[in-house]
């Protein structure tokens, strides 16, 4: 049977990458294909709100994309029982590819027998000697496998017993591991590869659909379906699917997808914004009954109120990787209502911005805390790029921090103009 395309949004899902991708995933169930939404980390506060108002589950969180064991691991090749012959154990080599055969004693590991060691029988039989019992000759592998184990991690040569919690549950080789049907993948709301699931070289992207810049170093085994439009919001487009395929949207769907244009565009204040965007969120508004200004308001607040998060959970809070060259940084966000808590503990993001640029080596660390009510952003960062952050922006960095007027969107304001500085 093939395998179930998995739809995903970025790493650090924000409400776009859940709500896209659960109501790109129901539009390819709609027509009648095998798809489902999973997530690449827990949803925020944002976005739980929106999943709770919706009445919708959140999606099954999936850690990465490298091939377990689990998925290619010979169960059909049986283990020789404790009580088996020598002959058994003969019959056993000759009619399977492999030097080393497993034994189990009523479906419990007991350990491995090599075809070398029936020679050594053998030798016993020309010599009158006493022969060994398969359940004398077994012993301890010197490598074994659990299903949750990653594939990668099978040496290239021989064939090695797969257990679980002492049960024997079969066999496994590389080349098991190579010939293993590839977790086909559909990506939403990213395409730059460090937002990716870690993994996708063993995965399969079969599609792409996005309103972001094209980045990073993509590839592609096969050719696939793209999807970029230069709007505000991955379910602007995934509204547009919908309509292109004659499908009503269902009403707990229509809201996800309003909900991810709100929170992408903050309620049409982003500079990010299209006349699209707009239409698309009046449209799905009506379908999901709910009044846009005064719903959009309420989620934005749920978001905003970080109160409870940590420093470090401030600076993580909606953060993606950048690369330019061999220069890697990393870009945080949080929109709030009123800065002032946040400029007041400024000091102590700092910190937590350098910790998090250390631990990872990265050029830089910026946290852009955003002001939904002023539409503007105070940037601030940890790393020795106070050059590129000023003529970025033309402005003068005062102790790690700029004060962007106007500015909203980390990827139309701040990320064009820090990587052509970069330059
Ligand atoms: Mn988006």
């Amino acid at each position: 049977m093939a395998k179930q395309i998995f739809v995903t949004g970025h790493k650090s899902p924000d409400t776009d990458s859940i709500c896209s991708s659960i109501a790109y995933a129901k539009l390819k169930q709609l027509q009648g294909i095998d798809a489902t939404p999973i997530r690449a980390g827990e949803p925020n506060k944002e976005t739980a709100f929106a999943l709770d108002y919706f009445h919708v589950a959140p999606q099954p969180l999936v850690k990465d994309f490298y091939v377990k064991v689990s998925e290619a691991v010979h169960t059909e090749v049986e283990a020789l029982p404790v009580s088996a012959s020598l002959k058994d154990a003969a019959k056993w080599f000759a009619s399977h590819e492999s030097d080393v055969a497993p034994v189990a004693d009523n479906g419990q590991f007991v350990g491995v027998i090599e075809k070398s060691q029936l020679a050594d029988e053998f030798i016993k039989t020309v010599m009158g000697e006493e022969l060994s019992t398969v359940k004398g000759l077994a012993h301890d592998p010197e490598l074994f496998f659990k299903p949750t184990d990653n594939g990668h991690d099978i040496p290239a040569d021989g064939k090695y017993a797969v257990v679980e919690n002492g049960k024997y549950v079969g066999m496994i080789c590389a080349d098991c591991v190579a010939a293993a049907e590839k977790q086909p993948v559909i990506l939403v709301d990213h395409n730059e590869k460090k937002q990716i699931i870690d993994g996708i070289d063993e995965a399969s992207i079969v599609g792409v659909i996005d309103h972001h810049r094209i980045g990073g170093t993509l590839e592609t085994a096969g050719p696939i379906s793209i999807l970029f439009k230069p709007v505000g919001c991955t379910a602007t487009i995934v509204t547009g699917l919908y309509e292109q395929a004659k499908i009503d949207i269902p009403k707990d769907i229509a809201g996800l997808l309003l909900s991810a244009v709100i929170s992408d565009t903050v309620l049409f204040r982003s500079p990010t914004c299209t006349p699209a965007d707009r239409e698309a969120a009046e449209k799905l508004a009506n379908i999901a009954g709910v009044d846009m200004e005064k719903y959009g308001m309420e989620m934005l607040k749920a978001g905003a109120n970080v109160s409870d998060l940590t420093p470090d959970q401030i600076v993580h809070n909606d953060m993606k990787e950048f690369s330019s060259g061999n220069t890697t940084f990393t870009v945080a966000q949080v929109q709030v209502m009123d800065t002032t808590d946040l400029l007041d503990q400024k000091q102590v993001l700092l910190n937590a911005l350098e910790k998090l640029r250390a631990e990872h080596d990265y050029a830089a660390s910026f946290l852009m805390i955003t002001s939904i009510i002023d539409e503007s952003t105070n940037l601030i960062f940890a790393g020795n790029m106070d050059d590129v952050v000023s003529s970025a922006f033309g402005k003068d960095v005062l102790d790690k921090e700029v004060y962007l007027p106007k500015v909203m969107s980390r990827k139309k304001q701040v990320i064009p103009p820090i990587l052509s500085a970069m330059k």
